[in-house]
C-alpha cells in the first residue's frame, strides 16, 4: 500500500495494520525500542512515554531511547519509564521492534541511528514531511497536528479492539502536552476539528490541570532568558525587503545569560508576528555548528529551505544544523541563500 492510498482512505488502514503489529507484539512479548527525534520536545517525549506505557499493557516491554536526559519543561511530564540514553553508557539490549516517533528516519536520532537500524522490523508515528522510502509500518500523517494526536487514534483502535481502557490519567497529560504544544495552544494552521474533539475527550475523560500543564510547558520562564531574549530581538536584522529577519545567538551570550539552548525556538516563532515577516531566521552557535531555525508564513516552504542544509520539519517551521561553520559564515551563507530561494518563489 503506497502513502497515497493511505490518504484516500483517510489512514484507516495502516492504522488497523499498525493495531495489528502492536497486539502480535504483545501476545509475543516482543522489546519495542522507542525512538523519539533528536532533542525531543514535548510532542516527541509525549508520543513515546504514551506508546511505552500502551505496549507494555498490551504484553510489551518497552525501552525509551532518548539522547539526553529531560529538559525543562518536558521533566514536569509524568515519567512513565526511566529512559535509556547510551550516551550517558547505558546498555543497549536487542530489539524485536524499533518505533521512530515524531521522526521517520534514523538521521533524525543522532548518535542513536545505528540502534535504531538494526533492529529486525521498524515501525514510524509522525507527522512531518517526508521523502524517500518509508518501512511499511508507517503511520505518517503530515496534516496530523502532533504526533501525539496520531497517538491517540492508535490508542483508541487498541482500545476498542481490546474492549478494556488503555488512556489513563497520565497518558491524558502527555498527549495533550504533545498538542497543545505542536498546535501552539492550537493557534496554528494545524489545528483541526478532530485534535480539538481528542483534546475535549481527554479533559472529559480524566482530570487535567491544564493551567499548571501549561504553565510548565510555555510561560514559566527565567530572567535570564528573558534578558538573552531582549538582546536577540535587538540584534534582529531585517532584509530583502522586510520580508526576512534574521538573527542569532552565539555561546558568550548563551554563556552569559546562563541559558541551556534548549528553549530557543520559540524566539523565532515570535519573531514571525512581526508584521509583512515571510521568513525568520534564527542561528544559534552549537558545539556541533551552527543550529538554524527557520519560522515561515503562508508563502515559504521552511521545510524545503532546511533541507539544503541536511534539515528537516514541517512547511511553517523547520531546522537544520550547519557542520564546520562559524556563526558568520552561516549567517552569510543563508543570507545569501534566501534571496535565491525568494527570487524564484516570485
Ligand atoms: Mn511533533
Amino acid at each position: 500500500m503506497t502513502v497515497n492510498d493511505q490518504k484516500k482512505n483517510g489512514f484507516r488502514d495502516i492504522v488497523q495494520t499498525i493495531v495489528e503489529l502492536f497486539f502480535h507484539a504483545g501476545s509475543e512479548g516482543w522489546r519495542v525500542g522507542i525512538f523519539p527525534h533528536e532533542r525531543h520536545d514535548a510532542d516527541a517525549y509525549g508520543a513515546a512515554m504514551s506508546m511505552s506505557a500502551v505496549l507494555e499493557t498490551v504484553g510489551c516491554e518497552t525501552v525509551v531511547v532518548l539522547d539526553m536526559t529531560e529538559p525543562p519543561p518536558i521533566s514536569a511530564l509524568p515519567l512513565l519509564k526511566e529512559p535509556l540514553i547510551p550516551e550517558r553508557g547505558d546498555v543497549m539490549p536487542s530489539l524485536d521492534l524499533a518505533l521512530a516517533v515524531d521522526c521517520y528516519e534514523a538521521s533524525r536520532m543522532g548518535k542513536r541511528a545505528p540502534f535504531y537500524i538494526e533492529a529486525p522490523r521498524h515501525a514510524v508515528i509522525d507527522h512531518h514531511i517526508y521523502e524517500g522510502d518509508l518501512p511499511p509500518f508507517s503511520y505518517i500523517d503530515v496534516r496530523a497536528s502532533a504526533t501525539c494526536e496520531l497517538c491517540y487514534v492508535l490508542i483508541e483502535a487498541m482500545e476498542q479492539r481490546i474492549g478494556r481502557p488503555l488512556f489513563t490519567n497520565d497518558i491524558a497529560i502527555l498527549l495533550l502536552a504533545g498538542i497543545v504544544t505542536d498546535t501552539g495552544r492550537y493557534t496554528y494552521s494545524n489545528t483541526t476539528p478532530r485534535v480539538m474533539r481528542q483534546a475535549a475527550s481527554l479533559i472529559e475523560r480524566f482530570s487535567i490541570d491544564l493551567p499548571t500543564l501549561h504553565y510548565h510547558l510555555f510561560d514559566k520562564t527565567t530572567l535570564g532568558f528573558l534578558q538573552l531574549r531582549g538582546i536577540v530581538f535587538q540584534n534582529a536584522q531585517r532584509s530583502h525587503n522586510d520580508r526576512v529577519i534574521s538573527t542569532h545567538i552565539s555561546r558568550a551570550m548563551l554563556d552569559e545569560y546562563g541559558i541551556q539552548d534548549d528553549d530557543l525556538a520559540k524566539i523565532a516563532s515570535e519573531l514571525r508576528s512581526v508584521e509583512g515577516t515571510e521568513v525568520v531566521l534564527l542561528h544559534v552557535e552549537t558545539p556541533d555548528g551552527v543550529r538554524l531555525n527557520i519560522r515561515a508564513g503562508e508563502n515559504f516552504n521552511a521545510a524545503e529551505f532546511a533541507r539544503r542544509y541536511g534539515g528537516g520539519g514541517h512547511a511553517r517551521a523547520a531546522g537544520a544544523t550547519i557542520k564546520n561553520i562559524t556563526l558568520e559564515e552561516a549567517m552569510a551563507r543563508t543570507h545569501r541563500d534566501i534571496a535565491e530561494t525568494l527570487a524564484f518563489s516570485e
